[in-house]
């Protein structure tokens, strides 16, 4: 009995190097982090969009330790631009994210959709043996685990959607909400960071589908579906071991001693939920109110690349670059620049050594999920801050840090200030207390438990 999960992104990337020697590198993103250690632990079968070439239709993974297999759907080129870039990310993810002015409904993305998540489900079906678990993630492939069921009435499903679920009163606004929710229904045990997605979830399924709701239980087509608030967590240990680490102790000096004064840090996908503008604006705020800060703080911003292939992506990006060039020209002093902007992923040792390094963590996403940066820092500072928006899914389970609203320039500012101010044994005793609350939901806990859900289902 084994566990199938199906994703659309892959947890490795084959790169071909001299020779036609291939590698497989660690994809960057909230999932395929969090799972990769859990398909680890468990063993099975990991279904998901071959992205990169080459063509490799099957591996066992991670190449030095084998531990699961990693069998990828190939999508044609149409198929991404349609089912990914159209109707995933022009569509699904702005809606979900209370975008709604950016979101765009194409009947032709929403077949491209549909086909896709065909082809996802008919690969679960294929890898399926009696008493599997099947374990579907997020917004791109909600129509599978109803496609699954209609080929295995009896398989054990599971949905994890990792995105906000937006009220009704937004998500009524999608061409296909019933078949939408219809998608999800297919699974025994459907998951989400919050209650309040929950609450929103459950009342789409009554409003969108007339379903009978009873407290977490949706009866709809004569199956009982249970709908649960289960944040995800993080492998808090690995990351306290890999911050106390020689190697990351050294480049977080490194990196202090190249920036030369205080530290605050953003590290974010290069995305509009993340309130990467709004967070540059309200430090530039910062510094007109406080010049007397002018040389002792600079703010480091990783952006990491992110569906360039998206219009709104890449105008973000020039808005972003934009503002740091605008921000850095009107208060730079004798050598000092007040921002750093590093566009591109870092490898996860100098992730950490910079969360090591940042006297505080800005987290203020307009709009996230969750948002797994925010446990990462409290997980690997030792005399660090974070600051973290009220709209991250996460900012419910973490109450020690600064929370703030990411539309309000001032009130970030004022926080700012707070975290600069707050003496080394309030940091430490709020860092204790966070990092206690993330060992007792570990993401080790999170997987093991939904996976025991659905079984038990
Ligand atoms: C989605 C939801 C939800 C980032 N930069 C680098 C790097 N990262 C890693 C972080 C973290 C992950 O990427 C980002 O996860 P987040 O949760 O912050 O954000 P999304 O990618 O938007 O994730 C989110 C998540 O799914 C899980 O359900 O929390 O709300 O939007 O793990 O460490 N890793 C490396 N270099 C970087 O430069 N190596």
């Amino acid at each position: 009995m084994g566990l199938i999960v199906v994703s659309n992104r892959e947890p490795y990337a084959p790169h071909a190097g001299d020779g036609g020697h291939v590698t497989w590198v660690p994809s960057i993103g909230g999932l395929t982090a969090a799972l990769d250690p859990a398909l680890q632990h468990a063993g099975g079968t990991w279904i998901a969009w071959g992205e990169q070439q080459p063509e490799i239709e099957r591996v066992d993974l991670p190449a030095e330790e084998p531990r699961y297999r990693l069998e990828r759907v190939r999508l044609s080129d149409a198929e991404v631009r349609d089912f990914y870039h159209g109707f995933s990310n022009r569509a699904l993810w702005p809606m979900s994210h209370y975008f709604i002015e950016r979101t765009k409904y194409r009947a032709d993305w929403w077949r491209a959709y549909e086909t896709v998540n065909r082809r996802f489900a008919d690969a679960a079906v294929r890898s399926y043996r009696e008493g599997d678990t099947i374990w579907v993630h997020d917004y791109q492939l909600a129509l599978v685990p109803r496609m699954i069921r209609e080929a295995l009435p009896d398989a054990r499903i599971g949905f994890f959607w990792h995105i906000p679920w937006p009220s009704s009163e937004v998500f009524r606004t999608l061409p296909w909400d019933r078949e939408l929710v219809d998608g999800i229904l297919g699974a025994d045990v459907v998951g989400m960071h919050t209650e309040e997605y929950t609450r929103h979830f459950l009342s789409a399924c009554r409003r969108v589908l007339g379903a009978v709701t009873n407290g977490e239980a949706v009866t709809w087509r004569d199956h009982v579906s249970r709908v649960v608030a289960r944040p995800i967590g993080i492998e808090v240990d690995a990351y306290e071991e890999l911050s106390t680490s020689p190697e990351v102790e050294e480049t977080a000096a490194r990196v202090r001693q190249s920036v030369q004064t205080r530290i605050l840090l953003g590290v974010d996908r290069l995305d509009y939920t993340k309130g990467i503008p709004e967070r540059l604006e309200a430090f530039d705020a910062f510094l007109d109110r406080h010049p007397e800060a002018r040389r002792q703080v600079t703010f480091v911003q990783i952006a990491v690349p992110s569906r360039e292939r998206v219009e709104s992506y890449r105008q973000l990006r020039a808005q972003v670059e934009g503002l740091v060039g605008r921000i850095n020209g009107k208060h730079t002093r004798d050598g000092w620049s007040p921002i750093q902007y590093i566009y591109r992923g870092v490898p996860r040792e100098e992730l950490v050594a910079h969360y090591r390094a940042a006297d505080v963590m800005l987290v203020t996403p307009l709009r996230d999920g969750l948002n797994l940066v925010a446990k990462e820092f409290a997980a690997s500072s030792r005399d660090g801050v974070l600051v973290l928006s009220r709209f991250a899914g996460a900012a419910d389970e973490l109450p020690e840090a600064l929370q703030v609203n990411p539309y309000n320039p001032e009130g970030l500012a004022s926080a700012l200030l707070q975290a600069l101010n707050m003496p080394l044994d309030e940091k430490q005793a709020r860092l204790l207390r966070l990092r206690e609350r993330l060992r007792a939901s570990d993401l080790r806990s999170w997987a093991d438990g939904f996976v025991r859900e659905v079984e038990g289902a």
